[in-house]
């Protein structure tokens, strides 16, 4: 499962933006420190594709892909040397696939900053060091314990990170987007700039509710959505599907998979024993209505093992 770990400076919303993320209980308070062990959730990933393939086979279930958040203690200048709570908390999202940085772009005096102003390029360098920082005691460790069978090294300067900008919803209304300076600091990492209240209010949202606020606020879709997507981007991830009458479900694999190295999701043993596959695109099929109409047109590929997967494939695989 993709597993994604939520950091930055203490303060800043990284409780609330998982609190809406996951609707879990979660504390949250308009104080340093607040999250002190670690907030773990899992989140299936909506998706309209394995809606409308459940509706068109169906379908008695609908699986989703998930994703995992960690919500950690924030994180200050000198953490690495036991400041604030220390990072220790770090070890939670040593094996995350990618980290989503939660940055302060909002602007409210009655919610503490640490550093007593806003300014999100000093406050990315201040995480981003003591990230570094960590990662020379993990490498440390290593060679204190020299001799041992030890594996790989989960460095976490090495790992995507996604910005996430937290801001207000006046912020979000006008269209808020980083400055040029903002931007060369996050040196072409994906980001989102989010509201992390309004997530709330829209995690607890009816749907036509959510579109009415979507509206409001101009913006396209939630940031779980787009949150969700950048990092599907970042890590060149993709999602198939496959349809029957037991169930309708979503995928991952990675871009440029072949097909049986993509279908040991569906099972491990798939990859050895994969022959051939039926495969087309979702909508493709949806048009034609049926199957069995798709195959009269030849809009059925069958494809072998050197068969690239794609973005919206449905797949039947034939071992
Ligand atoms: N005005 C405003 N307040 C916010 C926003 N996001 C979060 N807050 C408030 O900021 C305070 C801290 O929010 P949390 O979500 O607990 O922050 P955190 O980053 O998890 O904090 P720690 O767990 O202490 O590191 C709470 O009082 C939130 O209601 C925002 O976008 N605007
Ligand atoms: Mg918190």
């Amino acid at each position: 499962m993709l597993s994604i770990g939520i950091v930055g400076l203490p303060n800043v919303g990284k409780s609330t933006l998982f609190k809406a993320l996951t609707n879990k209980q979660v504390d949250i308070q308009n104080y340093p420190f607040t999250t002190i062990d670690p907030n773990v959730g899992v989140v299936a990933v909506p998706d309209e594709r394995v809606d409308a393939l459940a509706e068109f086979s169906k379908s008695k279930k609908k699986i989703y892909t998930t994703i995992e958040f960690i919500d950690i203690a924030g994180l200050i200048k000198g953490a690495s040397q036991g400041e604030g709570l220390g990072n220790k908390f770090l070890a939670n999202i040593r094996e995350v696939d990618a980290i989503a940085h939660v940055v302060r772009v909002f602007n409210d005096k009655n919610i503490t900053h640490v550093h007593s102003t806003i300014d999100p390029v000093n406050d990315i360098e201040v995480i981003k060091t003591e990230l570094e920082l960590a990662d020379l005691q993990t490498k440390e460790n290593r060679e204190t314990k020299k001799g041992k069978e030890l594996p790989q090294l989960d460095l976490l300067a090495d790992k995507k990170v996604i910005y996430v900008f937290n801001a207000s919803e006046t912020q979000l209304a006008e269209g808020w987007q980083p400055d040029q300076k903002l931007l060369d600091t996050i040196k072409g990492s994906d980001y989102v700039v989010i509201s992390s209240p309004l997530e709330l209010i829209l995690s607890e949202a009816g749907e036509d509710e959510k579109k009415e606020y979507l509206k409001e606020f101009h913006i396209k879709e939630s940031g779980l959505d787009q949150l969700i997507k950048k990092s599907y981007h970042t890590l060149g991830l993709l999602t198939f599907l496959t349809t029957g009458e037991d169930e309708s479900r979503a995928w991952t694999a990675h871009q440029g998979d072949l097909i049986p190295k993509a279908s040991r999701a569906i099972h491990t043993d798939f990859e050895k024993l994969f022959i051939r596959a039926e495969v087309i695109n979702w909508k493709t099929l949806l048009d034609n209505g049926s199957y069995a109409h798709a195959r009269e047109k030849g809009l059925i590929k069958i494809v072998g093992r050197d068969y690239v997967i794609q973005e919206g494939d449905v797949v039947e695989i034939r071992i």
